[in-house]
């Protein structure tokens, strides 16, 4: 049967028309009410898919254990699906839509035999927002169901919004076998549309999270003159009560939830962060020619491991209630536990991620590298009064950064938008568990948004380097990396808390103060420039930290160059001329 598109159909002869095809045994439409999520966990629990935690300890909150081969985003199984291959670009798998629906459509047929179907509306972004997103996830997945209805703005608010714009994103989503030979996670821009299949786990599974709020919508963002971006958005509150707001890109599990969570060791000195989002961004130009960023998300899908009282605090406390934990390791008092968490030795007795019981000896991890909690961004501690600010928040700095053990400074700031584009172009970073695949290994991606660009990303550089210009008052760009070492292997920034140290250089920079030393790739803090009274560094690692090697800098403009030049005439000439300057700059004559 050919693919069923949803243009022109109402939400019920679309949903209608998916039934016939699924054959579920049962269609749900979600209402998002407290009543409906207590049925789905009652339900869930009686199945056994669902332990609850220690209601005292932890009420309301769940741990769910997903299939072992089902527990972190494949980026290999994930495809832009458009007419053309070259707007999906060299970066992002393609399919073009035939082979989606000669090959990927047929796994639908009769997928919900057995199941319910629930159908979700959801909006990203506050319904008073004028940037407001609306979707319809089709899923047989009930994990999916709560998970959604925590990150997103779930149920008959959103279902009242699509009756009045008859404007929806369709999500089709089913768990299929869970087999991922028959695993594709399929992005139709042209459409607004995703079909994914054979996962249950978050990016794959959650429609409205890096499918909707980054691939489709970097590509709506791109023909109308904005951006989605995989960013956190923090604000810092100064000694004169003034919050200054900023947008960071890391990739995935490199530290977005902790920063924008951070509780300051300055607090004192009257320095404070206010959370306003830990993952995605939609900027857009205000009236006052400044770029202004919102969070469309509604909680946090944060990952566990290295999570503590120590490391982010207002994490820990956020996920006290109402809290679904993923794949994390469960102790005999019915809480959740996983590395990283207690100082301590790990507490006796743990039931491992697969259910199993665990020893510390066993050489396995209790929880899973990729292990996560899902939270309501309302009860973080730090959460901002603006967070859902219907215009967002005016933005005064963009960060760049990644996991990198050598040659990234602790921090610098570009010399202009063009060459912050550059930085954010080049930035690379050591990969994590949060995909499938090797930890550890450098990589380049652009803006942290190598998994999640929607379209050609030498289209989204030039989208980029135009914004610049339309902006009348951009945000300065700098570039961060906590995750320098030392010759002895260990890292040289003590991280986390202490970062607020480098936001308040950035704050200062932006103020139009803030020492620097203009160096070959823009400029870095001198040493009096940041704030580090109370920590316990030497000149030494403080040298090492902020050192600029121009043998180091020489290879990796080589490198980035070789990355920008598989572009080929797509990448904006911007980008080649930014390269070769800073090639020159580092002594390289040819
Ligand atoms: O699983 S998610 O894609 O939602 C989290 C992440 O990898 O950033
Ligand atoms: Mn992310």
């Amino acid at each position: 049967m050919e693919p069923i598109r949803s243009a022109g159909l109402t939400p019920q002869a679309w949903v209608e028309a998916c039934a016939a095809y699924t054959h579920p045994d049962h269609i749900h439409w979600c209402d998002g009410s407290q009543a409906e999520f207590d049925a789905l966990v009652a339900q869930m629990l009686s199945e056994n898919t669902l332990t609850q935690l220690n209601p005292e300890t932890y009420p309301n909150s769940y741990l769910y254990r997903s299939n072992p081969t089902d527990v972190a985003r494949t980026e290999h199984l994930t495809f832009i699906c458009t007419k053309e291959r070259r707007d999906a670009g060299i970066t992002n798998n393609w399919m073009s839509p035939a082979e989606a629906s000669a090959k990927v459509w047929p796994l639908f047929e009769d997928c919900m035999r057995g199941r319910t179907m629930y159908v979700v509306p959801y909006l990203m972004g506050t319904p008073a927002s004028p940037f407001v997103k609306a979707g319809i996830e089709i899923t047989d997945s009930p994990y999916v169901v709560l998970n959604m209805r925590t990150m997103t703005r779930m149920g008959d608010a959103a279902m009242e919004h699509i009756n009045q714009t008859q404007n929806y994103a369709p999500g089709l989503h089913s768990l299929g076998d869970l087999d991922p030979k028959r695993r594709f996670i399929l992005h139709f821009p042209e459409e607004q549309t995703v079909w994914s299949i054979g996962s249950g786990y978050g990016g794959n599974a959650l429609l409205g999270k890096k499918c909707l709020s980054l691939r489709l919508a970097s590509w709506m963002a791109r023909d109308e003159g904005w951006l989605a971006e995989h960013m956190l958005i923090l604000g810092l509150e100064d000694p004169t009560g003034t919050v200054t707001y900023m947008a960071a890109a890391f990739p995935s599990a490199c530290g977005k939830t902790n920063l924008a969570m951070l509780v300051a060791p300055l607090e004192q000195a009257g320095y404070r962060v206010w959370t306003v989002g830990d993952d995605i961004a939609w900027m857009r130009i205000g009236a006052d020619g400044r770029l202004w960023a919102m969070n469309p998300e509604a909680g946090f899908f944060g990952v566990a491991p290295g999570t503590s009282e120590e490391t982010n605090p207002n994490a820990m406390a956020t996920i006290r209630r109402n809290t679904i934990f993923t794949n994390v390791a469960l102790t005999p008092d019915k809480e959740p536990w996983w590395e990283g968490m207690t100082e301590n030795a790990p507490p006796a007795g743990l039931i491992d991620w697969h259910g199993e019981p665990w020893s510390p000896g066993s050489g396995e991890k209790a929880a899973h590298p990729n292990s996560r909690f899902t939270a309501p961004a309302r009860q973080c501690p730090s959460i901002s009064p603006e967070w859902e600010n219907p215009q967002g928040v005016p933005i005064s700095a963009i960060l760049f950064g990644g996991r990198r053990a050598r040659v990234a400074p602790l921090v610098y700031q570009s010399t202009s938008w063009e060459h912050g584009v550059y930085v954010g172009a080049t930035m690379a970073s050591e990969t994590t568990a949060a995909a499938t695949g090797a930890v550890g290994v450098v990589r380049r991606d652009p803006m942290a948004m190598l998994p999640f660009c929607g379209y050609n990303m030498a289209d989204y550089f030039a989208h980029w380097l135009d914004m610049g210009k339309r902006i009348p008052n951009p945000p300065a760009i700098f570039h961060v990396n906590w995750f320098r070492k030392g010759a002895d292997g260990k890292f040289l920034w003590p991280g986390f808390g202490q970062n607020i140290r480098v936001l308040r250089w950035i704050l200062e920079r932006v103020q139009g103060r803030g020492e620097a030393d203009e160096t070959i790739i823009g400029y870095v803090p001198t040493a009096s420039g940041l704030d580090l009274n109370g920590l316990d560094l030497s000149r030494d690692a403080v040298k090492a930290l902020l050192r600029v090697d121009p043998n180091e800098w020489r290879t990796e403009a080589l490198d980035s160059g070789r990355f920008l030049s598989e572009f080929g005439d797509a990448l904006p000439g911007a980008l080649r001329r930014q390269n070769a300057a800073l090639l020159r700059r580092t002594g390289w004559t040819d």
